[in-house]
């Protein structure tokens, strides 16, 4: 059956020289890993290197926010430093951290580009959902706004396990990966902060 939901015909971009992250939440593992595998699959399909696609977890939606601000100012501060071989974990649990031993370094790297936040929230018999969506949808586009980098929206905020399957292309229905569309976003909103700076 066709549809007019939907981000209109692909378009082609070339990511080749963006960085990226990907901050997924632990709950509901199935589908968020289908969801982030759709998302790196299409990164790596716009040229998006495999060593500039950085992947974090963290254990609820709930933790989102946070992470995605401290892990974007962790690439700031990374690309702004003049030490070279940390990485943006050391960065992120000791913001002064030093490297120890040879001094050899990696090549710089350069903040991200744009940060997918992934998240499966399913509804259950109390309003812990509708918080929980509320808070993570608003904090997210929080962080966008005060730091300029694009937040793609990986949020499933579905009432069933089966919504949540159908939307990582794991249903019956022939759905999507809507992952993938995240992966893609996530190029086109990189290259596009980068002409409207
Ligand atoms: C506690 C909780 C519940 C009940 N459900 C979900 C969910 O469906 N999806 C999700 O990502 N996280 C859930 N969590 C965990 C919270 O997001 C958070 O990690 C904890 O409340 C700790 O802050």
């Amino acid at each position: 059956m066709t549809t007019i939901k939907g981000p209109g015909a692909a378009q082609t971009h070339d990511g080749s020289g963006l960085r990226v992250a990907i901050v997924h939440a632990r709950w509901n593992t199935v589908i968020i890993e289908q969801l982030v595998s759709g998302a790196k699959k299409n990164l790596l399909a716009a040229g998006v290197l495999e060593e500039n696609i950085t992947v974090q977890t963290v254990p609820g939606s709930y933790e989102l926010p946070l992470a995605v601000q401290r892990l974007y100012a962790a690439s700031q501060l990374q690309a702004n430093s003049s030490v070279q071989g940390i990485s943006a974990t050391d960065l992120l649990s000791s913001p002064t951290a030093e490297v120890s031993g040879s001094g050899n370094s990696t090549s710089p790297k350069k903040p991200f580009d744009a940060i997918i936040a992934i998240g499966v929230l399913i509804k259950g018999a109390t309003m812990h959902f509708e918080y929980i969506a509320d808070a993570v949808s608003h904090g997210l586009m929080r962080v966008q706004l005060d730091s300029g980098v694009p937040v793609i929206f990986g949020l499933l905020t579905v009432l069933t396990e089966e919504q949540g399957l159908e939307r990582a292309g794991l249903g019956s229905s022939g759905m999507h990966n809507h992952g993938e569309d995240w992966g893609s976003a996530a190029v086109e909103l990189g290259l596009k902060r980068r002409e409207w700076a």
